[in-house]
């Protein structure tokens, strides 16, 4: 169609994507198989199989799993290059990828197993199609401060390959007050701070990731449209927002991708941003994102276009980087 063509030739930035949210099956099971782990599954169907949720702790229970199967240096390495291959075919020129540390090393895997693997891929992506990267380390927000403490410390010997901290997996309960000390060393690092906020928490948590974690990127956020207080203040402050629409719809942030928000943000001035969250786990990569929410919703041209200068406007390159690829 019109929409898949030009979705497919404009330039794009990825700024939502959990690196282990792009673990595909059929890699999860040649991973088990060559590293000797049990995994729940007989098969690739039934992995697929298994991938219907009705919130977001059903896929964090799955995703968790999943990961299990991640080991070796070469392990990252061939997951994070597998994702990069699937952004390149989509015309993405820069990706800002999350990483779940704490996933890897309360199961006895080094930090620098994993961010070595990671950035060996992303350093060759860049070296051959010339697509930068920024990199962001995500605290696990059901887990302790303390255990965030812990591991931005274990991070501190990589910091010149970390760009950022984030905060994800189960938000509601676990608000980001809970992480403002941390977030407040991260700041006085010189790290960028983003967080996930609102995707199912309520408004007060939007506020809080402002306020107490001075987030320069808000991940999700739809929730906050139920307060248009916050909306004028977002606008008013050029936030950008990483909206995931297929994984709001798989769970179930919205009943039909009809019914997803992304028009009405950009309507409203919104910075939104069209991304895949965990697309091996959320059926769709980020073209498919961008066409599915399109045809859905109904995005003109000038909306889709809007949304892929967002991603640079959005992202955490240099600001003459930024202007240069708009
Ligand atoms: C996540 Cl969709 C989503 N939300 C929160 N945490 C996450 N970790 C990986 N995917
Ligand atoms: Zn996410």
């Amino acid at each position: 169609t019109d929409i898949a063509a030009l979705v497919a030739r404009l330039p794009k930035a990825e700024l939502h994507l959990h690196i282990e949210g792009s673990l595909e099956p059929e890699l999860m099971f040649d991973l088990a198989q060559r590293n000797g782990i049990a995994i729940p599954y007989a098969s690739v169907e039934e992995i697929r199989a298994a991938y219907e949720f009705s919130n977001l702790q059903d896929f964090l229970d799955i995703y968790y799993v999943g990961m299990n199967v991640l080991q070796t240096e070469q392990d990252f390495h061939d997951l994070t290059r597998a994702y990069l291959q699937r952004a390149h075919a989509d015309n993405v020129r820069h990706v800002e990828l999350f990483f779940d540390p704490q996933g890897h090393t309360d199961r006895g895997i080094a930090f620098k197993t994993v961010i070595d693997g990671i950035t060996r891929a992303l350093d060759d992506a860049e070296a051959e199609w010339g697509m930068t990267h920024r990199l962001i380390l995500c605290f696990l927000r059901h887990l302790s401060e303390e255990a965030a403490f812990e591991t931005l410390q274990q991070a501190m010997p990589h910091l010149n390959r970390i760009d950022g901290v984030g905060l994800d997996s189960s938000e509601m309960g676990h608000p980001p007050s809970k992480f403002a000390r941390v977030f407040a060393k991260v700041g006085a690092l010189g790290l960028k701070r983003v967080a996930h906020a609102g995707e199912e928490g309520p408004p007060e948590y939007v506020y809080e990731a402002l306020d107490l974690l001075k987030v320069d990127r808000l991940d999700h956020g739809n929730r906050a449209l139920e307060d248009s207080a916050l909306v004028d203040r977002l606008v008013a402050e050029k936030m950008t927002l990483t909206v995931c629409p297929l994984s709001n719809l798989r769970l179930c942030g919205v009943e039909r991708l009809e019914d997803h928000p992304m028009k009405r943000m950009l309507d409203l001035g919104l910075r939104a941003t069209c991304n895949s969250d965990d697309p091996a786990y959320f059926g769709g990569y980020v073209n498919d994102n961008y066409v599915r929410t399109a045809e859905a919703v109904g995005l003109t041209a000038d909306d889709i276009i809007e949304l892929a200068r967002n991603s640079f406007r959005g992202s955490f390159l240099e600001p003459d980087e930024i202007e240069r690829r708009l």
